[in-house]
């Protein structure tokens, strides 16, 4: 006769030596499956008297119960070990820094681009934008910019796909083509009272945005920004342009007494052209002049190609440089440091 308790003691070692689940239910099949060790003992009783069957069935079932419990057992621990291991290798650290949301803010040229509109939009100046992609007509030809002119030569200009071969599209070298397309408009809805002989409303507005030339040094970017003026009307003269382009200036340096010089030269879309400079009042250059505009009365061949008698209108506009306004504000010496994009520069801006 087998004994019932070697059974017991097997079944439970290789239980113990079972590793995963599946290893314990086949250990299992061995004891309580078909032909399973227990389930012959119980075939086995088949030849036992009524009182034998009595005894040796309970004893046969007691081991079953054994077995069983020892197989749960096992299958309890196993479950707890996998729930463990799972634990621990989806921990997470609760004490670990969270992500930081940071507020973004606007890039410091944003920031003078919009100080200007706010500045020139309380002297009643509209805000014109337009494509950067132009046509040699209203980047240069409508702009009295000879066919000759060195600035349409391969060296300053980014020439692009479309237009004709000779006079191919091109990014924007300046946002006076916009000025043009600003004034054509005007011109336009404005036709039926200029025709009559009456007051057309002055065209006053400003030109802000992206434009580009080949040149990258400390200095210069290809892709820098402009902010172009052009007040037009009746009656409008280099005293106009000499009080707005003041006001402007000493608004946005914050200084009411800054000093500005208008230097005679020559851009080929006005005439007569000055340059204009400020004056330094503090630092090591105090005295000296510095460089932050071009400006002039509005060619009369550039008025003509606005749709108007130059007879009859008369204005000026100005060109000025965000990025060097942008400098001169916050004292950065690097253009390109504006373009890298590196947040430890521009996080320095946020207000
Ligand atoms: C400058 C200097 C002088 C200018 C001229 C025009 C327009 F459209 F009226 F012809 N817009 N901007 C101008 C004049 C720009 O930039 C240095």
């Amino acid at each position: 006769m087998i004994d019932l308790e070697t059974i017991v003691g097997d079944a439970k070692a290789s239980f113990s030596a079972a590793l995963t689940p599946a290893d314990l239910e086949n250990a299992k099949a061995l004891f309580l499956g078909k032909t399973g060790r227990v389930t012959e003992l119980m075939k086995g009783m088949a030849q036992l008297s009524v009182d034998e069957k009595k005894s040796r069935g309970a004893a046969i079932n007691l081991s079953k119960q054994a077995i069983e419990a020892a197989l749960n057992d096992r299958r309890q621990e196993l479950a707890d070990a996998e729930l463990q291991k799972q634990l621990k290798s989806e921990a997470l650290d609760v004490s670990l820094p969270g992500r930081q949301h940071t507020q973004g803010g606007l890039h410091p040229v944003s920031l003078t681009m919009e100080r200007i509109e706010a500045i020139f939009g309380s002297m009643g100046f509209d805000v014109a934008q337009g494509p950067e992609i132009e046509t040699d007509w209203f980047n240069f030809t409508a702009l009295n910019t000879p066919e000759d002119h060195p600035a349409r030569s391969m060296h300053d200009t980014f020439y692009v796909e479309g237009g004709t071969e000779s006079a191919p599209n091109l990014l924007r070298t300046h946002t006076s083509p916009m000025q043009i397309r600003y004034a054509v408009q005007h011109v336009k809805k404005h036709r039926a009272t200029i025709d009559a002989g009456h007051t057309m409303p002055e065209i006053r507005v400003i030109a802000p945005g992206r434009t580009y030339r080949v040149d990258s040094d400390a200095t210069h970017s290809p892709m820098f920004h402009q902010c172009e003026g052009l007040w037009i009307g009746e009656n409008v003269s280099f005293k106009d342009l000499k009080f707005v382009f003041t006001d402007f200036c000493r608004t946005f340096f914050e200084s009411d007494d800054l000093v500005l010089r208008f230097r005679p030269s020559f851009f080929p879309f006005t005439e007569p052209s000055a340059e204009i400079d400020i004056q330094f009042q503090t630092g090591p250059l105090a005295g000296g002049w510095l460089e932050v505009a071009g400006s002039g009365q509005v060619h009369p061949n550039v008025v003509r190609n606005m749709g108007l008698d130059p007879e009859k209108y008369i204005g000026f506009a100005f060109g000025m440089g965000p990025d060097r306004l942008t400098m001169l504000r916050y004292g950065v010496s690097d253009l390109r440091l504006f373009f890298d994009g590196d947040v430890r520069f521009l996080s320095q801006f946020q207000s």
